[in-house]
């Protein structure tokens, strides 16, 4: 207060106060002030500036339209959408090795750019960190952005372009993000081919529709999901940058696939000959119950749906040969035109908001911290593939999940970090036996042992053969950098 008192901030942080008390209580939040008064300067500071930043008509319409609904399954008609099978005819072969060249060209002509999404919290992975810095690499260590970045300059090397970066964080990773890049000095693309865009963030409710407090001064605010990348790459000045650049499409994926092909020219080529606004990658689920949104036509659109938003029986509807009928997965790995999210922004990115419940701590009414075991925290999230049914366009590619897709979600178990580097150590080691280098697979397709090779050293199997001699000895663990 004596702050307040000397630098006239007071009259300021008094009418501030009063204006975000009034907005607070005209939308029945006035609760969140109930512990003004033992706050120090800090703490009302940071609680004004969270309230003001908070959109409460949003917060009450959320609220209405979504509480005590109950989980909405969709149980309705899903027709089967057209997707590019994996080629298996030497037609098949061609037509990719043509799509190929076509990519290529148009990343040549500098107008592909790479966005990854990192605003998540990473809770499951119970690594606090941004998850970007995991460190994934079987042998050095290496981390998931050092990974990318690797990738991403040895793509621009390839292609004779500068491929810039663009990464979505939220308040609560942004600074530990931006640090880890500025330490690492941006692992050589250069400062300036790299951008951050921070999202926007939601408060929790709880279930009478009531904004959480995680402390006195602080409200429990949630990342808006992938779906708000739409509205952050506008607003945080990437799509100015993207027109500045010549870019035209954006190449987009999550932080936490360790295997992701970042600039797939193949993937590329499809999306530019379709002339397509919005595309994306699938793989055959591991099972029906695997956490990955299905693709499919809903009322003539294209469309995800997520898998917990899938009824049961739709979710475990097989074919008469066994497979899964909602088995082509979304494994994240899109293409979005510049113009189209451009377009996405003119309608206020115009993407539906989803529920999740969710255990978080708050304060009760004794002014406690309480840890609840069930859930009683009502998040709002938006999910970038809501944009695809209006997209003109969409190209739908299947690709091989043992190639493009390994999950980093759980601390053990499937999909855990565990599980991803054995993924990389088993591609490397199919890409040296197509050279021609002898290496040991367990029957579940196992290397026993561990590989690394760095996209620098090779960035496909072709690169790899072109590099290595057949005469190479595999004694266990065999690094290529
Ligand atoms: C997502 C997809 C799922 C499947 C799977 C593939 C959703 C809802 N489901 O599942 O269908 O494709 O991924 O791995 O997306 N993120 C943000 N900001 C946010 C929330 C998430 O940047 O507000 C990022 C996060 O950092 C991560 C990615 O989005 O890179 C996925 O988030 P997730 O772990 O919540 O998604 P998950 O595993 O439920």
């Amino acid at each position: 207060m004596a702050r307040d008192n000397t630098d006239g901030t007071l009259l300021r942080g008094g009418s501030e106060y009063k204006q975000c008390l009034a907005r607070a209580q005209a939308a029945r939040q006035g609760h969140i002030f109930r512990w003004w008064d033992q706050l120090d300067a800090a703490g009302r500071e940071k609680l004004l500036r969270q309230t003001a930043s908070v959109d409460f008509q949003l917060v009450s319409d959320l609220a209405a339209r979504h509480l005590g609904a109950g989980p909405e399954k969709f149980s309705g008609t899903i027709g089967l959408a057209r997707v590019i099978p994996l080629p298996r005819t030497e037609e098949q072969f061609a037509e990719r090795r043509r799509m190929a060249a076509l990519g290529a060209d148009a990343i040549a002509r500098g107008e592909v750019a790479l966005f990854i999404v990192a605003g998540g919290q990473g809770s499951r992975l119970k690594f606090d960190p941004p998850k970007g810095t995991f460190p994934i690499c079987p042998i050095t260590d290496k981390s998931l952005f050092h990974l990318f970045a690797e990738k991403l300059t040895a793509t621009s090397r390839r292609c004779g372009v500068t491929i810039p970066l663009y990464i979505m964080t939220s308040t609560i990773n942004n600074a530990a993000t931006v640090e880890f890049f500025e330490i690492n000095e941006y692992f050589g693309l250069g400062r300036e081919n790299v951008m951050f865009v921070v999202q926007g963030m939601l408060p929790t409710l709880d279930a009478s529709g009531k904004l959480i407090l995680k402390r006195k001064d602080e409200l429990f605010l949630s990342p808006n999901g992938h779906g708000g990348s739409i509205t952050a790459l506008k607003q945080g000045g990437a799509l100015a940058d993207m027109r500045r650049r010549g870019i035209r499409h954006i190449s987009y994926h999550q932080v936490d696939n360790a295997l992701v092909n970042s600039i797939d020219p193949v993937f590329i080529g499809y999306h530019v000959a379709a002339g397509a606004e919005m595309s994306l990658k699938v793989a055959q689920k591991r099972d029906a119950e695997e956490g990955l949104g299905v693709v499919g036509n809903v009322d003539g659109k294209l469309t995800v749906i997520e898998y917990s938003d899938l009824a049961p029986e739709l979710m475990h509807t097989r074919r008469p040969d066994g497979s899964l009928l909602y088995g082509a997965g979304n494994i994240a790995i899109h293409i979005l035109d510049v113009n189209f999210v451009e377009r996405l922004n003119q309608a206020g990115s115009g993407l539906p908001w989803h529920v999740a419940t969710k255990a978080v701590p708050f304060i009760d009414d004794s002014g406690k911290l309480v840890k609840p075991d069930k859930p009683n925290g009502i998040k709002f999230e938006m999910f970038v593939f809501d944009a695809l049914p209006q997209a003109q366009a969409a190209v739908i590619l299947e690709s091989e999940r043992e190639e493009e897709f390994a999950p980093v979600k759980n601390k053990h178990g499937q999909d855990s970090a565990a599980t991803a580097k054995q993924a990389l150590t088993n591609c490397y080691g199919r890409w040296l036996k197509q050279a021609g280098v002898e290496v040991p697979f367990d029957g579940e397709g196992n290397v026993d042992g561990k590989i690394e090779i760095s996209p620098l050293f090779a960035l496909d199997p072709e690169e790899l053969a072109a590099k290595v001699s057949p005469d190479l000895k595999f004694t266990g663990e065999l690094l290529l950098e």
